[in-house]
């Protein structure tokens, strides 16, 4: 490897039966997130989404080039007017520019085109990929991996936010350039995901197909 500046790695690692016992604690941190459509009416702390979105701007990306940005919506009139031109797209969606077999693959989770949760939970954290940067004199400058970028950051995100106490819904209205639109990003930018997040409702449910998860070794190859 060549020679650059670089520094120690800052990273604790543990003993055996420590690392068994954290890998243990994660995963039964995370086997309890699931999407859900139903939030409480409920502001969420921006601090904690801010310290989440932290966590998502350190995860690793093509030449480290972070190809992400995200727009926190906490405002009711901006998140209403999300919600109308995302009603709109996914009324389209579900009449028709939907293939049957999407529909069917859909079914168990008994989606339609009311999206009343983008009005109820306390924000939207609207996930954009870069597809190329801007320099300073408006020439293109060339991003890498932007798709597995941005996906592993918003891994990061919806781990984060788990972690906090938060749930959140991927929503993924397609297409989605209305997003762009009202928030008014600039043309290097795709809506990749509009992360619907807050508090679950006291009664927020989970469809059971949700609980379907492969075995292991199902989708793990050990070689
Ligand atoms: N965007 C639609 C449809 C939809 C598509 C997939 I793939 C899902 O996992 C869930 C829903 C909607 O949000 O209803």
């Amino acid at each position: 490897m060549k020679s650059i500046p670089s520094v120690p790695l800052a990273m604790q690692t543990y003993p055996l039966p420590e690392m068994q016992a954290r890998a243990q604690q994660f995963f039964n941190l995370m086997q309890q997130r699931h999407s859900t459509r139903d939030f409480a009416d409920k502001p969420v702390p921006l601090d904690v989404i801010m310290k989440c979105l932290e966590t998502a701007g350190r995860a690793p990306s093509g030449a480290n080039q972070q190809p992400w940005h995200f727009v926190v919506v906490t405002d009711p009139d901006i998140k209403h007017k999300i919600r109308l031109a995302a009603e709109e797209e996914e009324r389209a969606f579900y009449a028709g520019r939907a293939s049957e077999e999407w529909l069917e693959a859909l079914a168990p989770l008994g989606t339609d085109a009311d999206k009343s949760f983008i009005d109820k939970a306390g924000c939207l954290v609207v996930i954009f990929a870069q597809s190329y940067g801007l320099a300073d004199d408006g020439s293109r400058i060339k991003h890498y991996y932007v798709q597995e970028s941005v996906g592993i950051a918003t891994g990061f995100l919806i781990a984060a936010l788990h972690n906090a106490g938060l749930a959140c819904l991927t929503h993924t209205p397609s297409p989605m350039g209305f997003l762009g639109e009202i928030l008014q990003r600039p043309k290097n930018e795709r809506a990749y995901i509009n992360l619907v997040v807050g508090y679950p409702a006291e009664d927020a449910q989970v469809p059971t197909h949700a609980l379907e998860k492969k075995k292991t070794n199902e989708f793990v190859t050990i070689l």
